[in-house]
């Protein structure tokens, strides 16, 4: 059973997040089927992408699925990992994705709205980005995610203290794009697909292709990666990691102690 419903009406695709029971946990089955959902959105009749969850939900998604974060000397983030796969998929997607938000965005689900072109958001909504929290070595190029639209200071203040902020927030600090009333959300959304899919398409697709090769073209020597590599390699080979795990599954708060 598909765990996301897809929509396609006069040049705009919805694609709606619908694992519920899972708080819209980014599972490997629930990215695949939102991978699925994309690839069949990616057409010449596609103008634009909403990505929502149903309405009226307080957990728009709890992020990575932590029953699937490996705990045993295996790096949780590589490259075909379930959320870097859906990452790329939405950056290289060739037509302007917008997340339309309620309730609360939880760790992987801020790297996956984040990773949209266009975030709209109930004012209600909240974002957490918690590797901290959890004990997890998060990846490079999931970093980069974040430090695009965020000054340093304030990306590692989210980062670091791995709190919810508010939607008024995100907004203030450039992390989405607009937070409206709930009552209001669908049509803002809806209006501003409307204006884009009246504009030209080839246009469109070659600049967002042009923002996300350049806003990766840096030069990283391939030893600052390998120390970068080593260096995540205490951190998810770490008792910490383990302890933010099982904390996570036993709710109670982690003690961690840096080794
Ligand atoms: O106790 P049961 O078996 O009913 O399961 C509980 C939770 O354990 C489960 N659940 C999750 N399972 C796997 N992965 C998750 N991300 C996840 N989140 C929740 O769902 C059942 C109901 O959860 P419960 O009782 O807490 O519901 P609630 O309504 O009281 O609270 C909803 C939340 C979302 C506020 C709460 O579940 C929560 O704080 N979840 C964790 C959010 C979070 O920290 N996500 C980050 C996941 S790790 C990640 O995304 C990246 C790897 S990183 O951390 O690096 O960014």
């Amino acid at each position: 059973m598909a765990l996301v419903e897809k929509t396609f009406n006069d040049g705009i695709g919805t694609i709606t997040l619908n694992d519920q029971k899972n708080l819209n946990a980014l599972s490997t089955h629930l990215v695949d089927d939102i991978i699925a959902a994309l690839k069949q959105l990616k057409t010449k009749e596609t103008r634009v992408v909403i990505i929502r969850a149903p309405e009226g939900v307080k957990v728009w998604s709890a992020g990575h699925d932590v029953k699937e974060l490996p705990t045993g000397m295996i790096d949780p983030l590589t490259y075909n990992d379930p959320l870097r796969r859906l990452v790329r998929e939405l950056q290289f997607f060739p037509h302007p994705i917008i997340a339309m938000m309620e309730g609360s965005v939880w760790g992987g689900g801020c790297e996956l709205v984040m990773s949209c072109d266009i975030l709209i958001a109930s004012d209600k909504s909240t974002f957490a980005i918690t590797p901290a929290k959890l004990g997890v070595a998060y990846n490079l190029s999931g970093v980069l995610n974040f430090m695009q639209n965020i000054s340093f200071p304030v990306m590692k203040e989210i980062l670091f203290t791995a709190q919810p902020i508010s939607a008024q927030r995100a907004v203030q600090i450039g992390m989405i794009n607009h937070a409206v009333p709930v009552e209001q959300l669908e049509e803002v959304t809806l209006k501003m697909a409307n204006v884009i899919k009246k504009n030209a398409p080839l246009s469109i697709s070659v600049i967002k292709e042009e923002m996300r090769v350049l806003a990766k073209a840096f030069p990283l020597n391939p030893e600052d990666f390998e120390k970068i590599q080593g260096n995540r390699r205490v951190v998810y080979n770490s008792a910490d990691f383990k302890e933010g795990v099982s904390a996570f599954f036993e709710k109670r708060t982690p003690v961690y102690k840096g080794e």
